[in-house]
C-alpha cells in the first residue's frame, strides 16, 4: 500500500457555532425548530405524497379525487396554536407538491384547493392571518421543477411519462406559464413570506435556477430560499441537509436545517406507522442544535383537514421539554468543541454554556469536560426551579495545556428525557478548539474535522473511484492502546461487501492498518443515524501511542468525498457515507 501524504498544516480544525450572523437569516437561525407541513391532494388516497407517482394515475383520474376533498375540520389556528406548543417558531407548508395541485386560490392554474374542491377556501390565506396572529413566521415549500399534472414540467428522473411525451415537452412553457406566476401569487398575496422551500431541482439548468432566486428576491427581498433550488452548489441562503439526514458538526459553512419525519412519510398515510417517541425527537433536536443546525418536523394532515392525533400528542410532549429549556434552545449557537460528546450535545450563547445530557447515559461520577477556558460562576440543572448549585472544580493541566471543567451532577435526571445543565461563565467566551480527546469514554474523529486530500484520480480504465484521504490533528490526553472503528451509514437496501471497494488504509506516528472494514456491529443508539440508513462499526485494529500530545492519523479510502463539490445530486443519497473514525482507549 503506498505511502499516504502527510501535511505540516496544523491549523485545519474548522470551527463551529461561530456562524456569521447574516441579519436576513438572524429569526431562522435563532427559531431552530419549524413545523414542516405536507398536506395536499394526495391525502385523499392516504398513500403518501408521491401516490399519482407511483401508482401511475393518469391526471384526468386525479383531477377526480378534488371532488371528495374537503377538509371542513381544517382550522388554521389550531395548527398554528400546535406549532406554537411544540416550541416551532415557523410553518413551512406545501403550497404545490409534485402532484402539481395548488393549495391555495391560484388564478395561474385552476387546478387549486379553492377553485377545484367542494371545500373552496383558501387554507394559505387562513394559516397567514392565524401565523401573523400567532407570531409565528409562515412560509412555502413550492415544487418547482416536479410537476406531474403540467404537460411541459420536465425534471430530470420523476416525470409523468403516462400522460405525456417526454420529447414533446417545452419546458419554459411551464416554467413562464406556471411555476414563475405561482410564486409569484404566494410572495404577493400572503403578506410576508419567511423563506421558500424548493425540492428536487434535478434537471434544472445553472441559469433557470439564477433566474427564479432572481424572480424571488424581486418580490421579497428578505424571504430565504433553501439550498435545494438548484443541485449548483452555494445557492440559496441556507442548507437543506437530505430528507432526515443529520449532518456531521462543522460539515456545513452555511446556516443548515434537517428536514424530518415523526414517522417514516412525508405526506398522511394509513400505511406507515413507525413512529419516533418524543425520547427520540429530544434527542433528534439536541443532536441538531448542538451542530449549530435547524430542525423542521414534518406533520401530515388528513383528508379532513386535521393533525393526526399520533403527531400532535408527540409534538405537544416535545414542547413540554422546549418550553423548560427554551434559554438553552433559541438563539444559541451549536457547541463550540470539534466533536460529538457520547452524552449528548451542547450549545451556547454569550456567557451560558448548556449541556444536554441524555438520561440514558446519565452519571453520578462527575462528568468531565475540556475547552472551556472561562472561569465557571456556576452550574445548575435547568428544570431546578430552585436553581440549586452543582458543585463544580476547575483544574488547568500545564504541560497538556488543557483546561478541564468537573461537574458534580445531581443524583437523578432532571428533567424528561434530555435534561439540561447550564453554566454561567465569566467574561466573554473563551474556548479552546483544537481538536481533544474527550476526558472520559469514546473519542470520534469526524471527517469535516479533517484535511481531505486527493491522492489518486478516479481510475476509468480500472474502474476506480478517486482515493482520498483524511487526516486529522488531535490532542491525546490519555496516552495507550486504542482501537480504531470505523463509523459508516450505510442505506438499508444496500449489500455491505459491495460498499467498500478496497481496504481503508491508517497510519499514525510510524503505525499502518490497512483492512477490509467488515459489518461488526451496529450502532443502534446513534442520534444522527435514521432510516434509510443504519449505523455500522467496522473493527479495523489498534494503534498505540505512548506520550499525550498533538497527534496525526491519517485515513485512506475511496469513500472519502470531494470536500468542495460543484454540484450535488442530493437524491442519489450516497448508499454508505464514511462518517467518523471512533477510538477506544483499552484497558491497561
Ligand atoms: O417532500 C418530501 C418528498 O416527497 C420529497 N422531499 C421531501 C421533503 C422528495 N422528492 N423526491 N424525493 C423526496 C426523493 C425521491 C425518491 C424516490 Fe421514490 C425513490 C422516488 C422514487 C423512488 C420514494 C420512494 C418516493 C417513491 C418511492
Amino acid at each position: 500500500m503506498e505511502a499516504l501524504k502527510r501535511t505540516d498544516n496544523t491549523d485545519q480544525n474548522k470551527q463551529t457555532g461561530l456562524m456569521e450572523r447574516d441579519p436576513r437569516t438572524a429569526w431562522w437561525t435563532q427559531g431552530r425548530f419549524g413545523m414542516f407541513i405536507h398536506w395536499g391532494l394526495y391525502a385523499v388516497p392516504a398513500q403518501g405524497e408521491w401516490f399519482m407517482y407511483a401508482s401511475r394515475t393518469p391526471v384526468r383520474e386525479y383531477e377526480n379525487l378534488a371532488e371528495q376533498f374537503n377538509p371542513t375540520e381544517f382550522n388554521a389556528q389550531a395548527w398554528v396554536a400546535l406549532a406554537k406548543e411544540a416550541g416551532m417558531r415557523y410553518i413551512v407548508i406545501t403550497a404545490k407538491h409534485h402532484d402539481g395541485f395548488a393549495m391555495y386560490r391560484s388564478k395561474a392554474d385552476a387546478f387549486n384547493i379553492a377553485d377545484a374542491t367542494p371545500f373552496g377556501r383558501d387554507p394559505l390565506k387562513e394559516l397567514a392571518e392565524a401565523c401573523e396572529e400567532a407570531g409565528v413566521v409562515l412560509c412555502f415549500y413550492y415544487s418547482h421543477v416536479i410537476d406531474w399534472h403540467h404537460p411541459h414540467a420536465l425534471h430530470k428522473e420523476h416525470n409523468n411519462t403516462w400522460d405525456y411525451k417526454l420529447e414533446e415537452k417545452r419546458f419554459q412553457e411551464y416554467w413562464e406559464g406556471k411555476a414563475k406566476p405561482q410564486i409569484k401569487e404566494l410572495l404577493t398575496e400572503y403578506g410576508r413570506v419567511g423563506l421558500l422551500w424548493f425540492d428536487t431541482a434535478g434537471g434544472l439548468s445553472e441559469e433557470d435556477s439564477k433566474d427564479i432566486v432572481r424572480h424571488v428576491q424581486s418580490l421579497q427581498p428578505d424571504c430565504l430560499i433553501n439550498s435545494r433550488v438548484s443541485h449548483y452548489m452555494g445557492m440559496g441562503d441556507f442548507v437543506s441537509k437530505g430528507d432526515n439526514e443529520i449532518g456531521m458538526s462543522g460539515e456545513d459553512a452555511r446556516p443548515w436545517e434537517t428536514p424530518m419525519t415523526l414517522n417514516q412519510s412525508w405526506g398522511y398515510t394509513t400505511k406507515d406507522q413507525v413512529w419516533k417517541t418524543a425520547d427520540t425527537l429530544i434527542r433528534k433536536l439536541v443532536n441538531v442544535i448542538g451542530k449549530g443546525g435547524n430542525l423542521l418536523l414534518n406533520v401530515g394532515p388528513t383528508p379532513q383537514g386535521t393533525i393526526p392525533e399520533l403527531s400532535a400528542e408527540r409534538l405537544r410532549e416535545v414542547g413540554e421539554w422546549t418550553r423548560r429549556n427554551a434559554e438553552a434552545v433559541y438563539g444559541t449557537d451549536g457547541s463550540p468543541f470539534p466533536l460529538e460528546p457520547e452524552w449528548g450535545a451542547m450549545t451556547t450563547k454569550p456567557g451560558r454554556v448548556y449541556l444536554h445530557i441524555h438520561n440514558g447515559a446519565w452519571t453520578e461520577r462527575s462528568l468531565r469536560l475540556t475547552g472551556i477556558r472561562n472561569k465557571v460562576l456556576r452550574a445548575y440543572a435547568l428544570a431546578d426551579v430552585s436553581q440549586t448549585n452543582l458543585s463544580c472544580e476547575q483544574f488547568y493541566d500545564e504541560p497538556l495545556d488543557l483546561h478541564i471543567l468537573q461537574i458534580q451532577l445531581p443524583s437523578q435526571p432532571t428533567d424528561q428525557y434530555v435534561s439540561v445543565i447550564a453554566l454561567e461563565l465569566e467574561g466573554e467566551n473563551d474556548f479552546d478548539r483544537t481538536l481533544t480527546q474527550l476526558p472520559d469514554g469514546v473519542f470520534q474523529l469526524e471527517v469535516p474535522y479533517a484535511q481531505v486530500r486527493l491522492v489518486r484520480e478516479a481510475d476509468a480504465a480500472a474502474g476506480t473511484a478517486p482515493f482520498r484521504s483524511a487526516e486529522w490533528n488531535f490532542k491525546l490526553v490519555k496516552p495507550g492502546t486504542y482501537e480504531l472503528l470505523l463509523v459508516s451509514f450505510k442505506r438499508h437496501d444496500q449489500d455491505w461487501e459491495s460498499l467498500y471497494p478496497e481496504p481503508i488504509v491508517l497510519e499514525s506516528e510510524g503505525q499502518a492498518i490497512a483492512k477490509e472494514p467488515g459489518e461488526d456491529m451496529a450502532d443502534l443508539d446513534s442520534p444522527s443515524c435514521q432510516h434509510p440508513y443504519t449505523a455500522v462499526v467496522s473493527r479495523l485494529g489498534t494503534f498505540t501511542w505512548k506520550d499525550t500530545g498533538i497527534k496525526t492519523l491519517i485515513l485512506g479510502s475511496s469513500r472519502l468525498k470531494d470536500p468542495a463539490p460543484q454540484f450535488t445530486e442530493i437524491w442519489h443519497a450516497d448508499p454508505v457515507k464514511l462518517r467518523a473514525l471512533r477510538l477506544v482507549r483499552l484497558e491497561d
